[in-house]
């Protein structure tokens, strides 16, 4: 039977090189952003399932150097993964259209791009275990690590200034003096907390840090645990892979694979950083990322954690003060929820700065 979704996926499929015939397509993961699809293919009497996605070009607007980016990005590191057991499993690998492309344009303008499905993983929206932290900052650091030697000036910047943060703050005061929805007076207390904390946003940039490919959006459900061995096996959303900073990547393990609870916990007395969580971060990412990682850089990663998480806390406060309009929402409120959450880690975090910055410099 196929699932009832918003786009028609067999057509989708169709303009892809995949053999066999459609048998369903299902909405997929918990991403906010691109419309995400498991479309399962019977090839030769075998369900075979491939990941479908609509690439948000609302928020994406370059979507054809999106895809540039990401087909350099998986060419390279699938050169690099090549003959390890799996390979197919530990990079993402795009099918390419019948037409030999590397996305599909539809007759409504919308983009589609589709890959192997990474079956007998899995991403998740909080961590459990300082075994989970551990393989996933192995993953990234191994990321980043393998695109080294890309230069970083070969990628597209496809959405400018993305972890600026004083441009983000920037825009947050914009917004809160349009108030287009009238929605200032619900929020007062976020509000003001971002303001009294302005003094984090410029503390990376004033730093004069090495530009390098990262990933831009290592949240934990970003690289997929195998549910064998627990490996960190594939990372995975790729969209804002570009020329940035290697704290921003590990500033957003921090907030979001440190709290016990989802982005967007309603109890704010769960939220917290957990250091055992922590120590695992940092041990995870120097095992793969100390390598060519600056002293500087290396004492700067508590930090990172306090202003990734501030950043995302001030752009989760702006869409819902701008009515919703970038982050997908299930509930009213949902953006200010989630907002909440991570002004509560950055106090979280800061409580215990000093002694994470101590166990850094012990690593
Ligand atoms: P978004 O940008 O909206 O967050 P993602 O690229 O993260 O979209 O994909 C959404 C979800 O789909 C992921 O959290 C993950 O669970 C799943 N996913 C993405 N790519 C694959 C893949 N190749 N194989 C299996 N699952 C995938
Ligand atoms: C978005 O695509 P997704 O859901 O992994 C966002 C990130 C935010 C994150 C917050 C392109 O990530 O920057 O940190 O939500 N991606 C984009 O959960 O804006
Ligand atoms: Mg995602």
């Amino acid at each position: 039977m196929m699932e009832k979704t918003k786009h028609d996926l067999r057509a989708v499929a169709g303009a892809f090189q995949i053999a066999g015939d459609f048998v369903a397509a299902e909405p997929y993961g918990s991403g906010h952003i691109n419309d995400t699809y498991a479309v399962r293919i019977n090839q030769g009497g075998t369900g075979i399932r491939y990941l479908f996605q609509r690439i948000n070009h609302n928020i994406f607007k370059q979507p054809v150097a999106l895809m540039e980016n990401i087909q350099r990005v998986t060419t390279h590191l699938g050169t690099k993964v090549a003959g390890a057991p799996e390979a197919s499993r530990r990079v993402l690998t795009l099918i390419p259209t019948r037409a030999g492309g590397a996305y599909f344009h539809d007759a409504a303008g919308n983009y589609w791009r589709a890959y192997i499905f990474i079956e007998g993983a899995r991403g998740l929206d909080a961590v459990e275990t300082p075994a989970q932290a551990l393989a996933a900052a192995t993953a990234f650091g191994r990321f980043q690590q393998l695109l080294a030697d890309l230069p970083a000036s070969s990628l597209q910047e496809t959405i400018p200034d993305f972890h600026h943060t004083p441009k983000r703050f920037a825009a947050l005061e914009k917004m809160i003096a349009a108030d287009p929805v009238d929605r200032v007076k619900l929020a007062r207390p976020e509000i003001e907390f971002a303001l009294r904390h302005q003094g984090i946003c410029n503390g990376l940039l004033a730093a004069n840090l090495p530009i390098r490919v990262t990933h831009n959006d290592t949240k934990f459900n970003n690289v997929l645990l195998d549910d064998v061995t627990g490996e960190g096996i594939c990372v995975i959303d790729l969209d804002t892979v570009m020329p940035g900073l290697a704290l921003y990547d590990f500033g957003d393990m921090v907030r979001t694979t440190t709290s016990p609870t989802r982005e967007d916990e309603l109890d704010l007395n769960r939220v917290r950083m957990q250091f055992p969580m922590f120590e695992a971060l940092a041990r995870g990412y120097l095992s793969t990322a100390a390598n060519f990682l600056t002293t500087e850089e290396k004492r700067l990663l508590p930090f990172a954690g306090k202003l990734i998480t501030f950043e995302i806390g001030l752009r989760f406060l702006t869409d819902f003060l701008a009515g919703d309009v970038y982050f997908k929402v299930h509930r009213p409120g949902h953006n200010l929820d989630r907002c909440r959450t991570q002004f509560k880690l950055v106090e979280s975090i800061a409580e215990q700065e000093a002694a994470m910055n101590q166990l850094v410099e012990s690593i």
